[in-house]
């Protein structure tokens, strides 16, 4: 029988023991989740700033995707793809007019998702662009994060996630992030297939592109037959302010292609908060153009479009509509970010801050290799707040969109405290 974990010292021992060493965890122990609060072992309760790195926007176990689980769980979970079943259809017909595009392939996690994006993009350049075989290239940007498999992190320029898993996948271009003269450049090349980016580049801090940067790359593309591919696992669903961080900059408080700016990427990428955090559920995303190089036996999963993370899906994207979570993280999301501009004249702590939505960070004002973002962290979580810093000395705040205005201010002033009081403490 397994060991029943009664102190959080005790699982962390465990973990520590049995557990491969590939993360280094603040040292919290949770053992409950619920909206914004999770709590440890002991009971003490905390805000959620970290959403699971954006997985659980609809707040931790929100009871009505809960209920999806249970019930489907009670009738089918998993057939394989081997045979149809009464719940993907209609999954994939939903998620495919919710987004506006002509089909969906069903993956598992992020990863998946983006190497299957990465497959069907190489298809395509092949079998309609005409690419000569084995030539296809697709444009990467510095300081990107798609996810862990060695084909991404081959084009990964993070010596952590890449060092010492060579030999690696060629066909990768890499280029700076917000700048259009080197994609311009890059896309001269006739063999390249896609531009794969992430609207806001998340694990490298939480960058935000300039205003028009998004825009025109997508018609830089399109002007040179390449597929614009937008990695949104981590901006999508409502996270940034809108449903998509890719029209961002429409006015409609959620997601209508009618809006001229909104560019429709030729393949979105979902994952994450596509299940609410409750099962691991992904998608990629586009119309039948590019997606029908896909033909039976070409690419495939034991879990893809399972009925349960379908039904799951369904739930956790109606939660999205039905509470406004886009319309609520834009307008938090502002409060936010003055807040935290407020604190940054008040202290010297603060060098910058960022953020889009409810994807913001600050980046703090000593050496990425300090350890002052992490102790900064150690404080919160003493004053009742978890976040993690990503790259050092960059803090990331993300709480699941369902916050209220009251509670948003109550975490800020958590954040100011912890910050106000280390800083006296080191003077
Ligand atoms: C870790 C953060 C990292 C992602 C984007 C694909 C994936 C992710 C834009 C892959 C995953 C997770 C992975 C997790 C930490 C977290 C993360 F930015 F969200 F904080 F690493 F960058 N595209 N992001 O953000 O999705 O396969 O994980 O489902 O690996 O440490 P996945």
């Amino acid at each position: 029988m397994p060991e029943v974990i009664t102190t959080s010292q005790q699982a962390i021992q465990l973990e520590d023991r049995y557990g491969a060493h590939n993360y280094h965890p603040i040292p919290v122990v949770i053992a409950r989740g619920e909206g914004v609060f999770v709590w440890d072992v002991e009971g003490n309760r905390y805000y959620d700033f970290l959403s699971s790195y954006s997985a659980v926007n609809q707040g931790h176990c929100h009871p009505r995707i809960v209920d999806s689980l249970i019930e489907q769980s009670q009738k089918l979970s998993l057939t394989s793809r081997a045979f149809y079943n009464d719940v993907l259809g209609a999954y994939e017909q939903y998620i495919t007019e919710y987004f506006g595009f002509d089909k969906v392939l069903p993956m598992n996690t992020g990863a998946e998702a983006v190497e299957t994006a990465i497959k069907i993009c190489r298809k395509w350049g092949y079998e309609i662009k005409g690419i000569p075989d084995e030539r296809a290239k697709i444009i990467v940007c510095h300081h990107n994060f798609h996810g862990r498999t060695t084909t991404i992190i081959s084009f990964s320029n993070d010596p952590m996630a890449h060092d010492h898993f060579g030999p690696y996948t060629p066909g990768f271009i890499n280029i700076p992030y917000d700048d259009l003269e080197s994609l311009e450049n890059a896309l001269s090349d006739e063999n390249v297939a896609g531009f794969l980016v992430e609207p806001v580049q998340g694990e490298a801090g939480v960058i935000t592109a300039s205003e028009d940067y998004i825009r025109n790359a997508y018609d830089l593309c399109r002007k040179n037959n390449v597929l614009f591919i937008a990695d949104e696992i981590q901006t999508g669903l409502a996270r940034t302010g809108s449903l998509l961080a890719m029209c961002g900059n429409c006015t409609c408080r959620g997601h209508c292609e009618r809006q001229d700016s909104y560019r429709k990427p030729d393949i979105l990428i979902l994952g994450k908060a596509l299940s609410g955090g409750i099962y691991p559920v992904s998608a990629v995303l586009s119309d039948n153009a590019v997606m029908d190089v896909m033909k039976p036996g070409v690419h495939g999963s034991t879990y893809g479009g399972n009925p349960l993370g379908s039904k799951v899906a369904i739930t956790a994207l109606e939660v999205i509509r039905d509470e406004k979570l886009a319309q609520n993280a834009r307008y938090l999301g502002k409060l936010f970010r003055q807040r935290m501009e407020d604190l940054k004249n008040k202290t010297s702590l603060i060098r910058e801050v960022r953020g889009k939505g409810l994807l913001n960070a600050i980046e703090i004002n000593d050496s990425p290799e300090s350890d002052t973002a992490w102790n900064l962290c150690l404080r919160l979580k003493e004053n009742g707040l978890l976040a993690k810093p990503t790259h050092g000395n960059i803090i990331r705040f993300a709480p699941p969109l369902v916050m209220t205005e009251e509670q948003l201010h109550e975490c800020c002033d958590i954040i100011e405290s912890a910050i106000t009081r280390f800083e006296t403490a080191r003077t």
